[in-house]
This record gives structure tokens, C-alpha cells and sequence, in this order.
């Protein structure tokens, strides 16, 4: 990046804990990446304007505003960043998009696959006229993530035979945690499901290249009831006095298969989703099965990845962890001398990299909205098949 870089000014709308997740990427993206060109935090947009007001001086955007409609019409915006609950995705999304703005919007996609199926159009509109965008699946972008989709891409693991992924968490532990936005169906569309289980999927389907084609699952609230949230803080916040009922899942679990086409049956795999799982604090674990070898990436060590090599003579074989922290490492080389760690807050630079760089040569970046789609239906055929009774269910397509 130079100083006459073309500058690509970025609206955020929503300032939660995504929201202080993603200023970091904006922020610090083009002071250790070679960028095409410069992200600058022109407007955070938030409901509350002293607490926005407070947020952007602490995060480092330059104005504030509590009008999302007026901010993505702005002649002087180029990027919709939004980090709000999943039931505002489309509206604002789409309004974007068809403003002209490029887009990058947080996980899961929305909050029904219908609604997703014309966030993924709108796209397919605005690509036609250079406009693009993108969805946050973040942990796509954690160098040993990157690393374990290169070793598939290159044959290393052979054929691949089966996957395991888990997303384990367990912040809902405490029954008299708030009923905060993440456990209202209206607001974040599932719970564990969507939440996290939306991260599992992802990176599963993005290290193996192969998608999900069918799923048998179930799903189970686990506390059905807490106190209603008198104030928000970080994932959950202060509890009032009265309750109310939690309308999505506290656990999902799921087998899929993978890679079905006509002439071949793929691969199967297993899911779980979860915010009780005692004593885990954010585990998204993937562990990948081939013919020639395996891997295992879990989120709290992400800066290390297993592998075993079942063509190394036998006496030598074994698991061994690979330092995911030298030159030549995905994304590696910009930070800090060899063996130096990173850390969650990475990931979200390389993403605004990435978007920036796609969206400065004119490129569609990846995962798109027709990507956030498919992860999209995935999820929605998980919840037909639990009101089912966990019968196999297609995905669609
Ligand atoms: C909360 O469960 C949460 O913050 C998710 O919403 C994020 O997507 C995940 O990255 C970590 O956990």
C-alpha cells in the first residue's frame, strides 16, 4: 500500500462483540499487510449513540451514527461491514448491496435459508456490476485452518474416509445466565446450531472441498428457561428478575455425508454444537481421516496443527504437531519472526485482507453469500430432520 493508494471507506453496522472483533481487523490489516488498497473506519453505526460514540473512540472509527439506512446510502462509504444479530442480515444486506456498497457480513449468513436464498441473489446482482460480498466465516482465515485445507488440496491425506467436528463451548452453563439474543429464535435464528455448529460446517466442508449433500440430526434446549437480560455485556450480560422461555438449541448433533455424487457415495461425517460443554471454552475441533494420512486443528491451540503421515515408514509414524508459526505459513510472514504465536484476534485481519484485496483487483472473494447459503441449507436441514426425528434429509440446492 502506498499513499496513493485507492482508499475503500468502511461503514460498521453493530457494536458488540463482533464489532470490536472486527475493528481489529480493519484496523490493523494495513499496518502488517501489503494491501491494493487502504480500508479506512469512516462510520460506526450503532442504536445507542453514547455508547456507539464510546465504542468508536475505543475502536478507532471516525464518526458515528445511529441511522443504518441513511449510513449505506453515503455517497463516501464503499464497504457494509454488519456485525449485528442475525435477524437485521438480510434488510441490511441487501439495502447494501443494492446501494452499491460491498458487503461483508457476519456468520451464520441470516437467520432462515429463505432469507439467505435472496441475500445470495442480491450478490449474484451486484457481482454482475463489481460489486461483491462476502461472509465472515472467520476461522477459515487462522493460519493452521488454511494450512490443513492446503494438505487435503494436495493429496497428503489420500481419500479421505471420514471427519469429525465439534464445536464445543460452554459459556450457558450457569442456569441463571440472561436470556440474552443469542437464545431468542426471532433474533439469532437457532442457537448452538447456527451460532457455532455454522463454524463447523464451514470449516469441514472448506478443508475437505467436499459439501454436505444429507444430514440426520437432533437438537435439545437443555434450560429451558432464564432470567430476561436487564443489560447487555460481551456474549451475555446482567440478568432482571423475571424469566422467559430460551426458544432455540443448547446442543446440536448431526452426522452428514459429504461428497455424494452419482458414481461415488462420499464420506461421512459428525457434528456437535454445543454451549455445555463443561469446561471447553471455544473448541471448534476438526479431525480429517484419509488414506494416506489425517489431521486434527482445535481452535484453543490454533497455532498448532496435527498430522500423521501413514506413508512414513512404520517405526516412525505418528501424530506430530506441526507449528503452524514459520515463514511460508498462510498469512505467517507478516507478523512476527519465525516460532512468534498469534492469537482469535488474527483471524479477523486476514479477513479484512482478503475482502480487501478481492475487492480492490475486482474479484468475487470467498466464502461468498452463495457459499453462506450452502452452509445455510445445511443448518435448515439439520432442523428438519430433528422435527423429524432425525429421518436423513437432503440438502438443498
Ligand atoms: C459465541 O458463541 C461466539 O462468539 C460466536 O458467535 C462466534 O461466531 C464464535 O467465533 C465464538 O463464539
Amino acid at each position: 500500500m502506498t499513499d496513493s493508494s485507492p482508499r475503500l471507506r468502511v461503514a460498521m453496522i453493530g457494536a458488540g462483540f463482533m464489532g470490536a472483533a472486527h475493528s481489529q481487523g480493519w484496523r490493523v490489516a494495513p499496518r502488517f499487510f501489503e494491501l491494493q488498497a487502504h480500508p479506512e473506519m469512516a462510520l460506526l453505526v450503532g442504536r445507542d449513540h453514547g455508547r456507539t460514540e464510546a465504542a468508536a473512540q475505543k475502536w478507532g472509527w471516525g464518526e458515528v451514527s445511529t441511522d443504518w439506512r441513511e449510513a449505506i446510502l453515503r455517497d463516501d462509504i464503499d464497504i457494509v461491514d454488519i456485525v449485528t444479530p442475525g435477524d437485521s442480515h438480510a434488510e441490511i444486506a441487501i439495502a447494501a448491496l443494492d446501494a452499491g456498497k460491498h458487503v461483508l457480513c457476519e456468520k451464520p449468513l441470516a437467520n432462515t435459508a429463505e432469507e439467505a436464498r435472496a441475500m445470495a441473489a442480491a450478490a449474484e446482482r451486484a457481482a454482475a456490476r463489481g460489486i461483491y460480498a462476502m461472509v465472515g466465516f472467520t476461522y477459515r482465515r487462522v493460519p493452521a485452518a488454511t494450512l490443513a485445507r492446503d494438505l487435503v488440496a494436495q493429496g497428503r491425506l489420500g481419500e479421505i474416509r471420514q471427519v469429525r467436528a465439534s464445536y464445543l463451548q460452554d459459556w450457558l452453563m450457569d442456569e441463571d445466565g440472561p436470556l440474552s439474543w443469542r437464545l431468542q429464535k426471532n433474533r439469532a435464528g437457532s442457537g448452538a446450531l447456527g451460532d457455532i455448529g455454522a463454524h463447523a460446517v464451514d470449516l469441514a466442508q472448506y478443508i475437505t472441498g467436499s459439501s454436505l449433500s444429507s444430514v440426520s440430526g437432533t437438537m435439545e434446549t437443555i434450560i429451558a428457561e432464564r432470567p430476561v437480560l436487564a443489560e447487555s455485556s460481551g456474549l451475555s450480560g446482567t440478568a432482571g428478575r423475571e424469566r422467559g422461555t430460551v426458544t432455540v438449541d443448547d446442543l446440536a448433533l448431526f452426522t452428514g455425508r459429504f461428497g455424494a455424487t452419482d458414481t461415488t457415495s462420499g464420506f461421512l461425517g459428525s457434528f456437535e454444537a454445543t454451549r455445555f460443554s463443561t469446561g471447553r471454552k471455544n473448541a471448534l475441533r476438526i479431525e480429517v481421516s484419509g488414506s494416506k494420512g489425517a489431521l486434527g486443528f482445535d481452535l484453543e491451540r490454533l497455532n498448532e496443527l496435527q498430522f500423521f503421515d501413514a506413508t512414513a515408514p512404520g517405526q516412525t509414524q505418528g501424530f506430530s504437531t506441526i507449528l503452524v508459526t514459520e515463514p511460508g505459513h498462510p498469512y505467517v510472514d507478516a507478523w512476527w519472526p519465525a516460532g512468534h504465536m498469534l492469537g482469535y484476534e488474527h483471524g479477523f485481519s486476514h479477513q479484512a485482507r482478503d475482502f480487501i484485496q478481492a475487492v480492490a483487483a475486482g474479484t468475487q472473494p470467498t466464502p461468498s453469500f452463495a457459499d453462506g447459503l450452502q452452509v445455510q441449507q445445511v443448518l435448515d436441514a439439520v432442523e428438519r430432520s430433528a422435527a423429524a426425528n432425525s429421518v436423513w434429509t437432503a440438502v438443498a440446492n
